[in-house]
């Protein structure tokens, strides 16, 4: 597999083709670039702070999503702020996969107190150049001799969009979902998403699992993200849908203040209920996201 990796970042792209890879900071185990055949299809700020000092956004959210009353646990947890190693490389034929792995030593001591459990957390990045996918899965597993640990989990993924004029978030009709932005009211959910404004939406249990959650921008698809089931789990149950739109984006240092144009967030996990993995087990849910816009122009 053609890679390249410095202290901070590996990248791998396909031996046929160098414009279609994929990058990874450690820190967080951020996938901070997967390109097409040269398309970007993630959306990393022109600001992101890559120095370790803040977690990128495209971060995975791992043992808690946004902020609990009664947790001390940082907004979204201490996966993406500590450095996670490289520990598995495999090629097959037009796939990549690399393996990122983190474990209690590699957290910062004040916040793997605050959760304070052995475990190991890995996370597989697969890149299939001829279906123009890349499959992103998280894995946990208990090490602890007796106690049953609980978490919530997401992967939050930044998809980079040319435009939110016309764009559609499909495949959430008539789900309801908490609303971030009003007072976490419920409502339901009736046709696409559109964004003329912030939205910031949780739909617990979005079923089947199976179907397909796509962006469209002018009636045309640009990405799919499916949810994948893995071991102990159906897959995913949660989805969550963000854009921080103007005024939110200027409060934010890492994050530029017209971008909110460029990017949508569709994200997956478990975040209305926390799953519970007892001792000795495993848990395991991904996405395969799909290059959609950047495979038909190729
Ligand atoms: O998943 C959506 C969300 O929880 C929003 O509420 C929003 O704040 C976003 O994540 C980004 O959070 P961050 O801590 O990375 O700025």
């Amino acid at each position: 597999m053609p890679f390249t990796a410095d202290k901070d970042t590996f990248h791998a792209h396909l031996a046929a083709n160098a414009k279609t890879g994929f990058t990874v900071h450690y820190y967080g185990a951020t996938v901070s670039s997967w390109t097409v055949n040269g398309h970007e299809q993630l959306f990393l700020s022109k600001k992101a702070i890559l120095n370790g000092t803040k977690a990128i956004r495209i971060p995975l959210v791992f043992p808690q999503f946004g902020t609990v009353a009664t947790s001390k646990l940082p907004q979204h947890g201490f996966a993406r702020c500590s450095f996670w190693k490289l520990t598995q490389l495999t090629e097959s034929g037009d796939q990549l996969a690399a393996t990122f792995t983190l474990t209690p030593d590699q957290v910062d001591p004040a916040l793997r107190a605050l959760w304070d459990y052995k475990f190991e957390l890995a996370y597989d990045v697969t890149l299939d150049g001829a279906a123009g996918t890349l499959k992103t899965a998280l894995r946990v597993k208990n090490f602890e001799a007796d106690r049953t640990f609980d978490f919530t989990w997401l992967l939050h993924t930044y998809l980079r969009v040319p435009t939110l004029s016309g764009l559609e978030v499909q495949g959430l009709s008539g789900f309801s979902y908490t609303d971030k932005t009003r007072q976490l009211q419920t409502f339901n959910q009736s046709g696409a998403i559109t964004i003329t404004e912030e939205v910031d939406r949780v739909f617990p249990s979005v079923t089947p699992i199976t179907a397909p959650l796509q962006v469209v921008v002018g009636g045309k698809p640009i990405a799919s993200i499916e949810r994948t089931p893995g071991k102990g789990s159906n897959g995913f149950a949660d989805v969550v849908v963000w854009n921080p739109w103007a005024d939110k984006a200027k409060g934010m240092a890492d994050f530029g203040d017209d971008e909110y144009h460029e990017m949508v967030c569709v994200e997956v996990g478990d975040v209305a209920n926390p799953v519970k993995v007892g001792p000795g087990e495993v848990r395991e849910a991904g996405q395969v996201i799909r290059a959609v816009a950047a495979i038909a122009k190729l």
